[in-house]
């Protein structure tokens, strides 16, 4: 078929603060949540039960911070030191400009912009540092994205406030992002608010700051442990900062553009018993919710029957409804990775199975060294039903593959897991493109290996570019090229049709 993709697609790739920048304590920064993250090895995770390979990176009990803060000896915390791009930007930027990039989706730390997260005067240290970081993607011609919370709330606003559960945060939030809006005008055309926001439910703690009471929750991913009335309130704290930030920067900059960010879990029946659609329909809902609010501006209809069967009452203050009305953003982001089996639960009123990676197994899609299912076609079905539903033009925040990369005798590394992963998801992007979805652009997640944000380990490899460090912060740290490096790059420079 003939290459549809646009001219000016941007093609490129996303990361996040907290999985690469390290230097956690230094140019005054304060800590994030994302500092207090364990790693989790497949011998821990093994020796604690976890049900599958992706587990929450909600290490927070009280108790835990605590010790972490006085025995940091006693923990390995690799987000503290992620792959040191604080000080490797320039090299970093330049592999990115070789490959051909146009887009370069990245976060901004909130705390090295206000350490404490609602200081009474912004850093300057930190501001700078994404000055620079701006002015040399712009050097090369690439456009950056910028996600304003990426699973790493500063830590005093987790600690005091209890994060996004209060509507301090929510007032601190929009100052931060007022001022780095304003502050990069003109250098920044493309924003997001929240990083998947959906996973305010599955980990409360880094992404919103909520330290639930009690115990840690269990090496489980089932968002829907633990109290519900909060995480929803937070969920509506977290849907008003956001519509604010959208107003917000529509009063800053009127090119600028804010979009969301939603980790799309597709879900197929695990038979055609009409009940396990039922249960497809339910999960949908619990997924949908999210966008629905932040594109539609309201809250959608059939939330109403599982707020009120559960007990659920969302506190709001009087503008709030207006808010999230005027707030709709201008375009859709998601993340995809995988599909997911859904079987019904018995109940009439959603019992929503929630986890990030389903316990059915599909056995049509083969499936990565963590389990997730590979499923390119999915993604086409995704797109359509995304578009379908809110008409906005979509943008692929996030699609990627990690693996375990191993040289060869001759000191490369032959990622062809990598780049048949990404040929057959650009391929079918391509066709959702024909079919007349509206995407305009594509973010492969870790262009270059990085820190795992579920994990924490290093040996889940996403990148093209390799990064010489293991799990425990040994290595050189020297960058190199893998085989999916050159791929990419000609790929780009051939606006997908080189497939
Ligand atoms: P890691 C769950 C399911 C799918 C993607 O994940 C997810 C999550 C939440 O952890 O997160 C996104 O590193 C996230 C990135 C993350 C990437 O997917 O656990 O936005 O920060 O690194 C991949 O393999």
């Amino acid at each position: 078929m003939t290459n549809t993709f646009p001219e000016n697609f941007l093609w490129g790739g996303a990361t996040a603060a907290n999985q690469i920048e390290g230097a956690w304590d230094e140019g005054g920064r304060g800590p994030a949540t994302s500092d207090f993250a364990r790693l989790i090895t497949k011998e821990i995770r093994d020796a604690e039960g976890a049900f599958d390979t992706h587990v929450p990176h909600n290490a927070a009990s009280r108790e835990m911070v605590a010790d972490m803060k006085a025995h940091p000896e006693n923990w390995e915390l690799p987000k503290r030191r992620g792959i040191d791009f604080y000080h490797t930007y320039q090299e970093d930027i330049r592999l990115f400009a070789e490959m051909g990039f146009k887009v370069f989706r990245m976060s901004i730390s909130w705390s090295r912009i206000f350490p404490k997260g609602d200081d009474p005067q912004p850093n300057e240290e930190g501001l700078l540092f994404y000055d620079a970081v701006f002015d040399e993607l712009h050097k090369y011609g690439i456009e950056p994205m910028v996600t304003l919370s990426h699973f790493d709330t500063p830590l005093h606003l987790a600690e005091t406030y209890n994060g996004f559960a209060s509507r301090h945060t929510v007032q601190a939030f929009v100052r931060y992002a007022e001022t780095v809006m304003k502050r990069y005008k003109g250098k920044v055309k493309y924003w997001l608010t929240f990083n998947e926001i959906n996973n305010v439910l599955s980990n409360p703690f880094t992404s919103s700051g909520v330290i639930l009471g009690g115990a840690p929750e269990p090496l489980s991913c089932n968002p829907y442990l633990g109290n519900w009335q909060l995480k929803f309130q937070t969920v509506h704290n977290q849907f008003v900062a956001s519509a604010l930030a959208v107003k917000k920067l529509h009063e800053i900059d009127p090119e600028a553009k804010m979009g969301n960010m939603l980790c799309r879990l597709e879900n197929y029946a695990e038979s055609c018993k009409p009940e396990d659609q039922l249960q497809v329909m339910f999960e949908d809902h619990f997924n949908w919710f999210f966008t629905d609010v932040q594109a539609n501006g309201e809250y959608p209809y059939y939330m109403k029957r599982f707020f009120d069967e559960n007990n659920i009452h969302i506190e709001m203050e009087p503008d709030d409804l207006k808010i999230l009305k005027d707030g709709a953003v201008d375009f859709i982001t998601i993340s995809y990775y995988m599909t997911y089996i859904m079987r019904y639960k018995g109940s009439p009123v959603p019992q929503p199975t929630g986890r990030l990676v389903s316990d059915i197994k599909n056995p049509y899609l083969p499936k990565s060294e963590w389990g997730w299912t590979i499923d390119p076609i999915g993604f086409r079905v995704t797109l359509n039903r995304i578009y379908d539903r809110y008409h906005k033009p979509i943008f692929i925040s996030e699609n990627g593959l990690g693996a375990v990369d191993h040289f060869d005798e001759n000191g490369h590394i032959q990622d062809d897991y990598r780049i048949d992963y990404m040929r057959a998801h650009v391929e079918q992007l391509r066709e959702a493109i024909a079919d007349g979805v509206d995407v305009f652009g594509y973010a492969w997640w870790g262009p270059i290996d990085l820190i795992s944000s579920g994990t924490s380990e290093m040996t889940k490899r996403y990148g093209m570019i390799y990064v010489d460090q293991d799990d425990y912060g040994r290595g050189s740290k020297k960058r190199s090229r893998k085989k999916s490096f050159y791929y990419y790059k000609k790929l780009i420079a051939s606006n997908g049709a080189d497939l």
